[in-house]
């Protein structure tokens, strides 16, 4: 195997290149990125991983501002010399120019001449101008393979096609797109195999790259199903008994805090488990399917929205998304299918519907959570996954939703595991009988099949 190849990031200042690493380390903490231009002020090195051994060496530079400059500069100290490129650059970084008015440019061109290969990022919203075209060649003096990356792309009115026009003629034709914030699910792979051609001789370790890091994206969204999964099997089992009518409000409410902490944990746990910051999520709540993330999981609202009915009156009372189950010798009676509106109050509903069951339904009452509050709960859960998984490290604001996809948790018959889940309240980690059986952890694995993530990436033509 050849040694770690260096690669270089270089550009014009602010075009992204702290962001490109960012995104490509899966670290929002890499480096310093802001709008204003000059940030990067040194060069900096990080090691991409596959499985945990080094397989390419990246460098962040300092962005390139005053090219035409440079390249005066770099014109008249070769003077009447026949220099070719490599001999320009060299010449200019020993003279005093390199440690004074260009100390800057000299970091990029010091680093490029000792890397293999180069990332050129772009930002694609920028007119071509001569200021570009002339940095493409003070680079290209370097003799060093350039792959042009467009970044910005996810913006309306890029200028993608004028840069692969122009980049084409200067002889660049392997360019490609990626969107730092928001790259395309596959961006990643296509950036590599794009290097893999222009640096023939790291083929291989650019493709177990490639490999690795599927696989690292195949686990993360198994263990983002597994958790989800979980979550609803939680919740799902949760029942909370009511003893008598001064606890019964109180019950109640402890059983949706219950919910509510629920969500939010699972919410924290798929954000860290993508590598982003706590601060990307909110700080109460959890997005509501119209994107805010301040709506409460139990408000009728929250399910009206995701298009999500409770089955009797209930929404609209004061107890929507609980379902009250009559246990009695092993009978279990779903409330949403025989209660009517909770209107009145907790209590009186459940000694109301006791009564009307007269002397057959004796034993306990317990609070369960009904259907449709986890049909909400799986939706919810389901549109962060696929937001994250579209999200790039380099993006500096809070997570933001896709549009709601029909989705087979909104409609039709819930997972049977979720049925089994209601007689097993043991499998409810919030409870205090909480036992965790392996017939919990085998419902958590089917569960899991059914959790949706985004939809595969194309194969790479
Ligand atoms: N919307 C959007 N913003 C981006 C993208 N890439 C970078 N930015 C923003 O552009 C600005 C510059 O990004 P940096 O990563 O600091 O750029 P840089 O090339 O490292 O800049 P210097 O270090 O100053 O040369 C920041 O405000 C980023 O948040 C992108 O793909 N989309
Ligand atoms: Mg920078």
């Amino acid at each position: 195997m050849h040694e770690l190849p260096n690669l270089a990031v270089v550009g014009h200042t602010n075009a992204g290149k702290t962001s490109l690493l960012r995104t490509l380390t899966r670290d929002s903490r890499f480096g310093e990125v802001s709008a204003r231009p000059a940030t990067t002020r040194h060069v900096a090195a990080v090691e991409l991983m596959a499985d945990g051994r080094p397989m390419l060496r990246l460098f962040d530079t300092p962005g390139l501002e005053d090219a035409i400059g440079l390249a005066d500069a770099i014109d008249t100290l070769t003077g009447q010399d026949k220099l070719d490129g490599p001999e320009q650059i060299e010449r200019f970084l020993a003279s005093p120019e390199a440690s004074t008015r260009f100390e800057q440019e000299a970091k990029v061109l010091r680093q490029l001449r000792a890397s293999e290969a180069a990332l050129y990022v772009i930002d694609a919203r920028d007119p071509v101008l001569a200021k570009y075209r002339e940095e493409l060649a003070i680079l290209a003096r370097c003799a060093r393979p350039l792959l042009p990356v467009l970044n910005f792309v996810g913006q309306p009115g890029h200028r993608g096609p004028e840069w692969r026009e122009m980049l084409a003629r200067v002889g660049l034709h392997a360019v490609v797109a990626f969107d730092t914030v928001a790259p395309a699910l596959d961006g990643e792979r296509r950036l590599y195999a794009a290097l893999a051609t222009l640096i023939e001789e790291q083929r291989d370790r650019l493709e177990q790259l490639i490999e690795a890091r599927a696989e690292e994206a195949r686990a993360r969204i198994d263990a983002a199903r597994h958790l989800i999964a979980e979550m609803l099997i939680d919740v799902a089992a949760l029942r909370h008994t009511l003893s008598d009518e001064s606890a019964a409000d109180r019950s109640l409410a402890a059983l949706r805090d219950a919910v509510r902490d629920r969500e939010q944990q699972a919410a924290r746990d798929l954000i860290g488990l993508y590598g982003f910051r706590r601060e990307d999520a909110p700080e109460a709540g959890m997005p509501s399917l119209a994107g805010r993330w301040d709506d409460d999981l139990f408000s009728p609202e929250a399910l009206r929205e995701a298009g999500l009915r409770l089955g009797t009156g209930v929404a609209t009372g004061a107890a929507a998304g609980m379902g009250i189950d009559l246990v009695t010798g092993g009978l279990t009676l779903g409330a949403a299918a025989a209660l009517g509106a909770l209107a009145g109050g907790l209590w009186q509903t459940v000694s109301h519907y006791g009564e009307r069951l007269g002397g057959k339904l004796r034993g306990y009452r317990e609070l369960t959570v009904d259907d449709p509050i986890l049909r909400l709960l799986a939706l919810r859960a389901q549109r962060l996954l696929e937001a994250l998984e579209r999200r790039g490290h380099a993006a500096m604001t809070r997570v933001a939703l896709p549009p709601l996809d029909e989705s087979a948790w909104r409609e039709g018959d819930l997972p049977p595991v979720l049925a089994q889940a209601r007689i097993h309240p043991q499998w409810s980690s919030l409870s205090a009988r909480y036992d965790a059986d392996e017939e919990r952890a085998a419902a958590i694995e089917e569960l899991a099949r059914s959790v949706h993530a985004v939809p595969a990436p194309p194969a790479l033509e």
